[in-house]
């Protein structure tokens, strides 16, 4: 007899778990005094990454989170391997930052299939594979592409030249920032005839690479009058890179990025760089937030949009002291 309990409890727990992937809805998340959260974070590269793991840990208590924050420093299979480590512990609901768009979609779905509810914050997945409102709640972020734009429609207006040569530093390939960066910059800036794109490289948002494919691009592109980084960090290496061979950002070089980190800030106000679209860091109030709506049995809209502002020399300085 007891065997044959043994197994049909075994029978009924694979049915769950299978009803649970193969189920239209995301998995629920029940009201409770306090949640075990996690936070797979991709890497510790740069200051945007270090500021939005600072906001989720900042945010735990307040939001009665028993946080596990990982980093996979920029490894999607360690990303991959310490989610499944995080729903062997049994976690409540995870907020998960996807280094890529493809790899990380086996995490997701396994999320779901454990009847974990997946937040993808910043980044989000492959939408043909993984679906917000089926596989994972909502994606929490900017729009990339819309971001793109508008540094497009930023040199548009401020370039006085009529021979605009682009060279674009791309972030993490794979990632959604990046593919949607690039597509939003190109397409818009493409309108205008004066403008062509000469080099578009990875520089893997970090300013270290950043500033080498600079070097190396420069090379190869010495009338070069416009740099669009995908990220502030890239677009200071891409300074310096430019200093050191004695061209002068911001004179004879428009520098153009997204992020609107302090340093680019402050090198919009010394003249070096023209524009940073925002791209915030803090998700962890905005996190907490739409996590107790969900908890409250709310139905959450496929994207939490975050909106941007955009950093010029005319409000650059204001901004210095608040960014990270
Ligand atoms: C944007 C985020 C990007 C930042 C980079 O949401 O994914 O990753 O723009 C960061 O600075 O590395």
């Amino acid at each position: 007899m007891k065997r044959r309990a043994i197994f049909s409890a075994a029978l009924a727990a694979a049915i769950a778990a299978t009803a649970g992937s193969a189920s239209a809805e995301p998995p629920p998340l029940k009201q409770k005094d306090r949640y075990k959260v996690g936070f797979a974070q991709m890497e510790s590269n740069n200051p945007w990454r270090i500021a939005e793991t600072k906001s989720f840990k900042d945010s735990a208590e307040s939001c009665n989170w028993d946080l596990i924050a990982t980093d996979a420093a920029g490894s999607a299979a360690k990303q991959v391997a310490d989610v499944d480590s995080m729903i062997a512990q049994g976690i409540d609901v995870l907020f998960l930052p996807p280094r890529e768009e493809k790899p990380l979609i086996p995490a997701v779905k396994k999320a779901k299939a454990a009847g974990i509810p997946t937040f993808l914050v910043d980044r989000s997945v492959d939408e043909s594979a993984a679906k917000a409102g089926e596989d994972y709640v909502s994606f929490l972020g900017s729009d990339f592409v819309d971001q793109g734009r508008r540094v497009a429609d930023w040199v548009i207006e401020n370039f006085k030249g009529d021979k605009g040569v682009i060279v674009e530093l791309e972030g993490t390939t794979g990632s959604s920032p990046a593919n949607d960066r690039k597509s939003g910059f190109d397409d818009r800036i493409a309108e205008d005839d004066r403008f062509r794109i000469v080099a578009s490289q990875s520089g893997d948002f970090s300013r270290d690479q950043g500033r080498q494919v600079m070097e190396t691009l420069l090379q190869a592109h010495p009338d070069v009058n416009i740099v669009y980084a995908h990220n502030d960090e890239m677009a200071i290496g891409a300074i310096q890179a430019l200093e050191l061979a004695g061209r002068k950002p911001g004179k004879d070089v428009m520098i153009v990025s997204i992020d609107g980190t302090r340093d680019a800030l402050q090198a919009i106000s010394d003249g070096k760089m023209g524009v940073t679209v925002e791209s915030s860091p803090f998700f962890g109030p905005l996190a907490c937030e739409v996590m107790e709506r969900y908890a409250s049995g709310e139905k959450i809209e496929p994207w939490v949009q975050v909106k941007d502002r955009v950093f010029t020399v005319e409000n650059a300085a204001d901004n210095i002291a608040d960014a990270y």
